[in-house]
């Protein structure tokens, strides 16, 4: 059996400070285009597709509150969900939500292809600081701007299949497809925006793109699930970002993937029946799981190491509660 769903991961250039939502919003219908062109049902978008990365700078309120959305879609960005309508494709975007009632969050939404929002999400974690570091060659006030998501991951049926949403940094965590991968999802879209310069270890620079693909292959195929990881990256106001968006197969295997620095749309046929493969195998949760052995996962979040063998010879090497 097969479950054929035509995804598009729509790679996104720099944007710079000074461009608007008009100008973005245009490149973004270029790409929907394109993509409802190639056969795509679904584009995924990045991370804060809708400006520049602006978490890089320490910004009065004034312009900060400039780069949030307080309604989705808004006069801006209805041209995006009018056309993904008409052309029966849905999208995932990401962009900064600003709440009516004055909540800020780094938010993702889910389209389906008759225009209906079937999920919005906000983004669990938060990494950088939360005031302004002048040591540092840019900022990353994540955690200042933006508050933690209030939510779990949640599954969706959606396109076909079980769909989930991340962003970001959240890609870096097992738990985050672990949670979604409990629920038998069957499709992760994640948007990105990571600087390769990473200032508090300059050593993991080199690594950057190795990381994003370990992270997400391994996420992919330890969860039986599609993973779509879709960059903004290039030279965004002299900040490298990495691009290096790609489709990634149940398998780990990488099936389609972005070649270039700017916009770039990557197609694929995703099967999405080749999840079960793996969900009726290898990773038979239900019967091969041990979650009474992995209790200390959610019971803590920092490290507690054993304790130290004090010579009496009745510590057990490597007892969690020692
Ligand atoms: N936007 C992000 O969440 N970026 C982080 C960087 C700061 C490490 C990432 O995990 O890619």
């Amino acid at each position: 059996m097969s479950r054929l769903l035509t995804i598009a991961a729509a790679q996104m250039g720099p944007v710079a400070r000074a461009e608007t939502r008009k100008q973005v919003v245009e490149r973004l219908l270029a790409m929907l285009h394109e993509a409802a062109d190639r056969g795509a049902e679904l584009v995924v978008f990045p991370e804060l597709a809708l400006t520049t990365f602006f978490p890089r700078w320490d910004l009065p309120d004034a312009e900060l509150l400039g780069f949030f959305e307080r309604e989705m879609p808004s006069a801006e960005t209805a041209p995006l969900f009018d056309a993904a309508e008409r052309l029966g494709v849905g999208f995932h975007l990401g962009y900064a939500e600003l709440t009516p009632d004055g909540h800020r969050y780094n938010t993702a939404m889910l389209v389906e292809r008759d225009g209906s929002i079937v999920a919005k999400y906000r983004k669990v974690h938060l990494p950088g600081h939360e005031e302004p570091e002048p040591w540092r060659p840019f900022q990353h006030l994540e955690r200042r701007y933006f508050e933690p998501g209030p939510e779990t991951f949640r599954a969706r049926r959606a396109f076909g299949g079980v769909v989930g949403v991340a962003i970001c940094n959240d890609r870096r965590w097992p738990e985050t497809y672990r949670v979604l991968g409990l629920q038998g999802v069957e499709l992760v879209c994640i948007g990105y925006n990571t600087p390769i310069h990473y200032a508090p270890d300059p050593g993991q620079d080199r690594l950057a793109a190795f990381h994003n693909n370990l992270v997400m292959a391994s996420g992919a195929y330890e969860n039986a699930t599609w993973v779509v990881g879709v960059a903004k990256g290039g030279l965004e106001e002299g900040v490298e970002g990495l691009c290096d968006s790609q489709i990634i197969a149940p398998s780990g295997e990488v099936v389609a993937r972005a070649v270039t620095e700017g916009d770039e749309v990557v197609v694929a046929q995703c099967d999405l029946d080749l999840c079960n493969d793996y969900k009726r195998t290898v990773f038979d949760f239900d019967r091969y799981r041990r979650p009474e052995m992995y209790t200390a996962i959610t019971a803590q979040r920092g490290i507690r190491e054993p304790a130290v063998d004090d010579g009496n010879g009745d510590d057990e090497p490597g007892a969690l509660d020692a």
